[in-house]
């Protein structure tokens, strides 16, 4: 006998519009995201950040185990100790760890270990996954799971107008021991979340996209 059990898939989402156009509508939202290093400290509210959660919870993993948590962080001390640790972190990529090729591909995107936005961004939302579930169960397919969910929040902030950045200092162990997080939590990402200063830039190279034949293969 089977364990599986079915429901109907009523609560169907259709769409007014055509499926043509209703992903030009959403492409035209997508299109226009860029990874913001230069943040506004405007607020965000707590509701905004729970809804951006849930569009991330609702990603789909290995056997539904849902290997994740997203530590969401406002507050000013806690950021700054984030802030700390990863230019820490940065400083040694930057002056020891890198290698030339990687330097040189980060040339044209200006970083450097200089995180400010990692003060001034009202929410830090720190990407973990889990190595076993919290009811010590197995989890599989860990990081395509995480790496969904991290996409869905995302393009739900997109959604929302929010800015964000993926930012992922290396090693990032330290937000583990920051943000007090249990053994089988492991820092799977860092996302800024914000609005774009006023006088926000972006690279240029960030508005480079490779065209639909280069990327899509139909067959
Ligand atoms: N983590 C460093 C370096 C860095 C690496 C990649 I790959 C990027 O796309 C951007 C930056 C930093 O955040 O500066």
């Amino acid at each position: 006998m089977s364990a599986a059990q079915f429901l109907p898939h009523a609560d169907r989402y259709t769409p007014e519009a055509s499926p043509e156009e209703a992903i030009a509508a959403f492409f035209e939202i997508m299109r226009r995201r860029r990874s913001v290093r230069m943040f506004s400290d405007k607020p965000v509210s707590l509701e905004t950040i729970e809804g951006l959660v849930r569009c991330a919870g609702s990603a789909p993993s290995g056997a539904n185990k849902q290997p994740w948590r997203f530590v969401c962080v406002q507050d000013p001390v806690i950021k700054r100790k984030i802030r700390l640790a990863a230019e820490k972190e940065e400083r040694e990529f930057y002056e020891r760890r890198a290698n030339a090729e990687w330097l040189a591909d980060l040339a044209p995107l200006g970083t450097d270990e200089n995180k400010d936005f990692l003060e001034i961004a009202p929410w830090l939302i720190v990407v973990f996954k889990l190595m076993r579930c919290d009811d010590n169960s197995q989890v599989y397919y860990l990081n395509e799971s995480v790496g969904l969910a991290s996409g869905l929040l995302l393009a739900a902030a997109q959604h929302a107008g929010l800015a964000t950045l993926t930012h992922t200092p290396s090693p990032m162990g330290f937000l583990r021991e920051v943000l007090g997080r249990p053994e089988h939590e492991r820092p799977f990402l860092l996302i800024p979340v914000g609005y774009p200063a006023d006088d926000c830039e972006v690279p240029a190279k960030a508005f480079e996209r490779k065209a639909l034949d280069e990327i899509m293969v139909v067959s």
